[in-house]
C-alpha cells in the first residue's frame, strides 16, 4: 500500500497543445462539474485540487506560438514542454507527499509531466499505457506534428536532438516497465520502435484472445517480473481506449475498443491490487460531442475510470 493516507491531489492539465483540436482543455471543468469531488470523497478519499495551469494564459500562448513553435516535424515543442513541466513538478510533490495523484487531461502530451513527476518519486514504477494508440512517435517519426502521439517516446529517453524547453524531461523509464493495452491503431513507425525495444504491447486483439482480465495479469508481471506482478503501478488512461460507442467525444476515436465494463474491470483490478499510485485521465474533448448524451456519456465514463480506480466497487 504505496498510499496510506486515502488523501489524494486532483491535477488539473487543461492542456490542448499536443494536437490541434479546440476543446480537450475543457476535461478537467466538466469532469469537476459532474461531481468528481464529491464522488471520491463518498469514497474516503480527502482531496485537494491543484491547478498548476492558467487556462486563459495558454489560450493566449497556442495564438501565439501557432507558427513559431515547431521543431523539426513537431508542432508547438516549447508550448508543451514548458506546461508538463509544471504538471511534472505537481505530480512529484504530490507523490512525494505520499498522496494519490489524478491528473484530469488534456491531451495525452501532459503524460510527459505527469509519468515523469511519478518516477520521481517511484523509481521502480511500472506504466500500464491504455490506449488506442501507443503515443511513442519521435520527433522524427510523427507524420502529424502532434506531440500527444509522442508522449512515452520522450519518456523513454528517444529524442536526443530536442529544443530546449524539453530537456528538463529525465527519460529514464525503461522500456521493461511499461506495458500498453488497447491498442488498435499504431502507426509503421511506431510498430518498429515497439518491436526493437521489446515494449509489451497488448491490442485489442488480445484482449479478445485473452480476455481483459488475463490481459491485466500478463501486463503486471511484464512490468514487475520480479516481485509477481507488484510494485508500484502508474495508469495512463486515454479514454480513446474505450469504444467510441461509450466514449464519442474524444479527438481521435477508433472504433473496436472497450467495451464500458472492460474499460472499469481494468481499473477496478488495479485498485484491487493497492499498488496504483497514479491515474491520468486524458482526451474528454466535450467539444467533439454531436448532442448533449455524447458530453454526457464520455464525462460520466471518465468520472467513473476514476472512481473505479480509487476503490468503487459494484457490491
Ligand atoms: N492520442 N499516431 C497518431 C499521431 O498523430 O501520432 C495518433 C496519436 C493519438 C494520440 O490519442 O493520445
Ligand atoms: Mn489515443
Ligand atoms: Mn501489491
Ligand atoms: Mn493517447
Amino acid at each position: 500500500n504505496y498510499v496510506s493516507s486515502k488523501e489524494l491531489t486532483i491535477i488539473q492539465a487543461p492542456f490542448c497543445g499536443g494536437q490541434g483540436k479546440p476543446g480537450v482543455e475543457k476535461g478537467p471543468k466538466y469532469m469537476l462539474k459532474n461531481g468528481l469531488q464529491s464522488q471520491l470523497g463518498d469514497l474516503g478519499w480527502t482531496t485537494t485540487v491543484e491547478t498548476p495551469l492558467d487556462a486563459a494564459e495558454l489560450k493566449l500562448m497556442m495564438e501565439r506560438d501557432e507558427v513559431t513553435d515547431q521543431y523539426k516535424r513537431s508542432k508547438r515543442p516549447n508550448l508543451v514542454g514548458d506546461n508538463t513541466k509544471k504538471i511534472y513538478h505537481a505530480v512529484k510533490k504530490t507523490c512525494s507527499e505520499g498522496k494519490f495523484a489524478l491528473t484530469l487531461g488534456g491531451d495525452h502530451s501532459i503524460a510527459i509531466g505527469t509519468v515523469s513527476g511519478a518516477l520521481a518519486q517511484y523509481p521502480d514504477l511500472g506504466l500500464l499505457w491504455i490506449d488506442a494508440h501507443a503515443d511513442i512517435n519521435t520527433l522524427e517519426s510523427t507524420n502529424s506534428g502532434n506531440l500527444h502521439g509522442c508522449p512515452v517516446s520522450f519518456l523513454l529517453g528517444l529524442n536526443d536532438d530536442c529544443p530546449e524547453s524539453l530537456k528538463w524531461v529525465p527519460g529514464d523509464l525503461k522500456p521493461e516497465k511499461i506495458a500498453y493495452i488497447g491498442l488498435r491503431d499504431v502507426d509503421d513507425a511506431e510498430k518498429k520502435i515497439i518491436k526493437d525495444l521489446g515494449i509489451k504491447a497488448f491490442s485489442m486483439y488480445h484482449v479478445d484472445k485473452y480476455g481483459i482480465n488475463k490481459v491485466i495479469e500478463m501486463a503486471l508481471q511484464a512490468v514487475h517480473p520480479e516481485t509477481n506482478g507488484h510494485g508500484p503501478i502508474m495508469c495512463s488512461y486515454d479514454v480513446d481506449a474505450v469504444d467510441p460507442l461509450f466514449v464519442p467525444a474524444t479527438g481521435t476515436p477508433v472504433r473496436g475498443g472497450l467495451t464500458l465494463r472492460e474499460a472499469l474491470f481494468l481499473v477496478e483490478r488495479l485498485a484491487e491490487t493497492k499498488d496504483l499510485v497514479a491515474l491520468d485521465i486524458v482526451e474528454c474533448n466535450p467539444d467533439l460531442a454531436v448532442d448533449d448524451i455524447h458530453v454526457s456519456n464520455t464525462i460520466s465514463a471518465g468520472c467513473a475510470i476514476a472512481r473505479c480506480a480509487l476503490g468503487e466497487t459494484l457490491l
